[in-house]
């Protein structure tokens, strides 16, 4: 019999639909989980909103202060779906409280924050997450087992994209509920911590630490509208970044992120050349991972598709069946459903706080690159 996890959600935007997606549909789906989580409280700063999420989704009870939330003994799980400026303070109060986390990515606006946030719950002992849910699409497990079994060979190398186009219009306001990734104050920076910092987790996670990086970032519209003070301010966000690196295996990577890409929504890409095989994947097409195997016989080789929806392929034996596809949101399932098997185990859920350290390692090395136009060690 699965025991109850009690969760206590701070905040109600995005993530907290899709992190609340995940608690409702894990059970169903992965009967066999330890725990079972329930919707305990919901926490944000308007009541009335945060009623109506609580009421759409089935919180049991609302709160409009996160300390009291987190001190609460009935909670069990903090999980934090907050503006990244906020990201620390919660976890050291969370973590103080003896609370387990799952928090949003990035980790933190900087090191130093992240830092802090890693010793605090490895002092408290207490189990902790990062939301990088890229991580538990189906192909991209795939594309680790793969890369874990020797099957590239020695890697040469690993290309990133993530590539989108929502802030083109130079009417749109920085700040405030919605828009508060445009803001520097509340999210650090801009594609950098938003959207590099998946690619960068996928990354370490496939291909291994990063040696040093050489960056450059714009901020192609350099004053906007501020939504909370209503004057038009600076802009102190990246809109678009691009850096070479050196991993540590000595493959060479190269990553380029923008919210300027006319066209493309959110188009995250990857693409692996190692020395018998390269594989390639895309996050519009998500079920799909693209192999390319040089120990093939010759007059067969080409780039195969492979569907990923097969019963023995990473997760797709929980769902329908073989040849049916699954989505963006089954990645956040599959996180919770992780995170509640480590829980059994006793072991930890990666990306953990300390893992996640290292891509934010990454991405201040990157905007420091950017703004000294110079290589620099991570
Ligand atoms: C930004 O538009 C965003 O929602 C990111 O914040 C998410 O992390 C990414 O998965 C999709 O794009």
């Amino acid at each position: 019999m699965a025991k109850p996890l009690n969760i206590g959600m701070i905040g109600y935007g995005f993530m907290g639909r899709a992190h609340t997606n995940g608690y409702k549909r894990v059970c169903d789906f992965f009967p066999e989980l330890p725990y079972r989580p329930v919707l305990k409280a919901a926490c944000a700063r308007d009541a009335a909103k945060i009623q109506a999420f609580a009421d759409q989704w089935g919180y049991e009870s609302t709160e409009t202060d996160w300390r009291k939330l987190v001190e609460r003994k009935d909670i069990d799980a903090v999980d934090i779906c907050v503006p990244n400026n906020l990201h620390k303070e919660i976890s050291l109060a969370a973590a103080a409280a003896g609370k387990m986390i799952l928090c949003e990515k990035p980790l933190a606006m900087n090191v130093a924050e992240g830092e802090e946030m890693c010793q605090a719950v490895e002092k408290a002992k207490v189990p902790n997450t990062v939301w990088y849910n890229y991580r538990r699409v189906p192909a991209v497990t795939l594309a680790k087992q793969l890369v874990d079994q020797g099957r590239l060979g020695r890697i040469f190398h690993y290309r990133a994209n993530f590539l989108q186009d929502w802030t083109i219009s130079t009417d749109l306001p920085q700040g405030g509920t919605a828009l508060w990734r445009l803001d520097a104050a509340a999210a650090g920076s801009g594609v950098t911590g938003d959207l590099l910092a998946h690619c960068i987790d996928t990354a370490l996670w496939i291909n291994g630490g990063i040696a040093d990086v050489g960056a450059m970032t714009e901020t192609f519209i350099k004053e906007r509208k501020h939504t909370l003070t209503g004057k038009v301010e600076k802009v102190g966000i990246d809109d678009a970044c691009a850096f070479l690196c050196h991993f540590q295996n000595g493959s060479l990577g190269l990553f380029e992120s923008t919210r300027y890409a006319r066209g493309h929504k959110a188009l995250y890409t990857f693409e692996i050349n190692g020395e018998k095989a390269s594989i390639k994947w895309d996050l519009h097409d998500l079920h799909r991972l693209e192999y390319f195997d040089h120990g093939d016989e010759s007059n067969l080789r080409g780039w195969r598709s492979i569907h990923v929806t097969d019963g023995d392929h990473p997760y797709m034996g929980k769902w329908w069946v073989p040849g049916l596809a699954i989505g963006y949101e089954h990645s956040f399932v599959h996180q919770v459903a992780d995170f509640l098997d480590s829980l059994g185990k006793g072991v930890p859920c990666g990306p953990t706080f300390r893992d996640a350290l290292e891509t934010q390692k990454v991405c201040d090395a990157v905007l420091a690159s950017a703004q000294d136009r110079t290589w620099k060690k991570v």
